[in-house]
């Protein structure tokens, strides 16, 4: 995609029929070319931020549609080019019409993204917002939505910003130090220098650190539901989902392939993940279904671990040898003590049994997913779990894979600073580890970004954006 200053256009709403449809044009010809194509009071005079009312026309004075047109005069529009939107009746033939007249009119059909693209060109966002507002439309629950939301109004390139200016700092002090090393005078001191650099350090940590927490809300965080067979690990999931996704019955080992279905609870979208059966078994089909409940369990945030609370204390440590192993520190093992409406004496055995096994932070919450008992407190559990309740409001989440990477990088340049301060390594050493830091930052609000990485970025949006 080549910047020019031609004016562009596209439909902006989804594609199909619809009440009404809205086409964006952007561009320093944007207003004069739509008023060729519209009779009402003229748009060229209009003032910014105003609507009107009119009738589209082609060349041969065809009505096409009525449609109401909005101008935006440059820079105060979200291109920050001059910037008219038409709202037109959403039949398929008007939609089409209008751009095909548009185009005959003198403007070019946008390309993915372009609008968005144009808008950071101008300065009216950065990388980071610019890149938020395709979170914003991808949004599909509470908590994404309000992460997506503070990125966009710039909660997270302020944060960037700061970081931006005491690396500078950092910077300077660093260079006096070298200004003046031949007259042996240490300006800065070392104690100072690596204060400074510490804080840096923490504060780049901290926000990739909320890279998990954030991705997983953005794609809907993955609960693998794992067991032995017959627990009834199916049939909690229809209970979740409230629907019947997948087969239930009472022969082991009915689910064989991995069922994976989303649903809100609360503010937060979840991934649930059905899988086969844990248990020893010869037959292939089975087994390679088990290798892959094993490889949902390890990549999962949250394991879901449905137990039949028929099953003996020894059968329970069978069972647990299947799971445990393959869970890590940064999962949350929620137990599910199923079909306590036929078990119910079984249950505190069990659940002290447990309590031996299961490592720090893991919860049991004995249900019945056959009846709905408790479900509840399980959906609960799940939304603490998820880590959404702990996103204070104006907290910044890191959610895209790419800010992650820039700020895992900056972290390790920072972090060779300190070690070079440390162990009292000379200045310009220590100032290159420091610009690194800054690149690397500056790749994500895209101050340092080369045009390549921008068209892969742009690309990923739809024509209209
Ligand atoms: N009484 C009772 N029965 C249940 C409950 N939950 C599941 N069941 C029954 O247990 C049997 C197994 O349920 P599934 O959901 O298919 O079990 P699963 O864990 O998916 O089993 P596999 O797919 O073979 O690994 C079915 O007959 C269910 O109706 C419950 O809460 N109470
Ligand atoms: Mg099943």
């Amino acid at each position: 995609m080549i910047m020019t200053d031609d004016t562009i256009c596209a439909i902006s709403t989804p594609a199909g029929v619809g009440g009404i449809a809205v086409a964006r044009v952007s561009g320093k010809d944007a207003i004069s070319l739509v008023d060729k194509v519209w009779k009402g009071k003229s748009l060229s005079k209009a003032d910014t931020h105003t609507a009107h009312l009119g009738t589209i026309v082609d060349e041969n004075g065809e009505a096409i549609d009525q449609a109401v047109a909005t101008v935006f005069h440059n820079p105060r529009s979200f291109t920050g080019e001059d910037v008219v939107e038409i709202a037109v009746h959403g039949s398929r033939w008007v939609q089409r019409e209008l751009i095909n007249l548009l185009v005959r009119t003198g403007c070019r059909i946008a390309d993915a993204g372009e609008f968005t693209r144009r808008a950071f060109a101008n300065g009216r966002l950065d990388l980071a917002e610019a890149e938020a507002v395709a979170d914003v439309i991808a949004s599909s629950s509470r908590a994404a939505h309000r992460i997506a939301m503070s990125q966009m109004r710039g909660d997270f390139s302020r944060r960037l910003t700061d970081l931006h200016d005491r690396l500078l700092e950092l910077a300077s002090l660093l260079e006096l130090e070298l200004d003046f090393s031949e007259e042996d005078v240490e300006f800065a001191s070392r104690q100072k220098l690596l204060a400074i650099a510490q804080e840096i350090h923490s504060v780049v940590t901290r926000l990739a650190s909320t890279f998990a927490t954030g991705a997983a809300i953005k794609d809907g965080v993955p609960v693998a539901i794992v067991g032995e067979t017959n627990a009834g690990k199916s049939t909690l999931l229809n209970r979740l989902l409230h629907e019947e996704r997948a087969i239930v019955s009472d022969i082991h080992g009915t689910t064989r392939d991995v069922i994976e279905d989303t649903i809100e609870i609360g503010d937060t979208l979840f991934r649930f993940i059905d899988t086969a059966g844990l248990r020893e078994t010869t037959d292939v089909i089975e087994s390679l279904g088990i290798e892959r409940t094993i490889s949902k369990l390890t990549d999962a945030r949250i394991v879901l671990w449905v137990i039949d609370s028929a099953i003996s204390v020894e059968q329970l440590n069978t069972v647990a040898q299947r799971v445990l192993p393959h869970t890590s520190d940064d999962q949350t093992i929620i137990v599910a003590l199923n079909k306590i409406d036929i078990n119910a004496t079984n249950v505190d055995t069990l659940q002290s049994a447990l309590k031996d096994i299961l490592p720090q932070g893991a919860v049991i919450v004995p249900i019945s997913a056959q009846r709905g008992d408790e479900i509840d407190a399980l959906q609960q559990h799940l939304i603490n779990a998820s880590g959404s309740a702990d996103i204070a409001p104006g907290e910044v989440m890191v959610t895209n894979a790419r800010h992650y990477q820039a700020l895992t990088r900056a972290g390790e340049s920072i972090s060779r600073a300190i070690d070079g301060i440390n162990m009292g390594i000379s200045g310009d050493f220590i100032a290159q580890d420091v610009r690194e830091t800054l690149h690397h930052l500056g790749e994500i609000t895209g101050t340092i970004t080369t045009h390549d990485i921008l068209g892969e970025i742009f690309s990923r949006f739809c024509i209209g954006k």
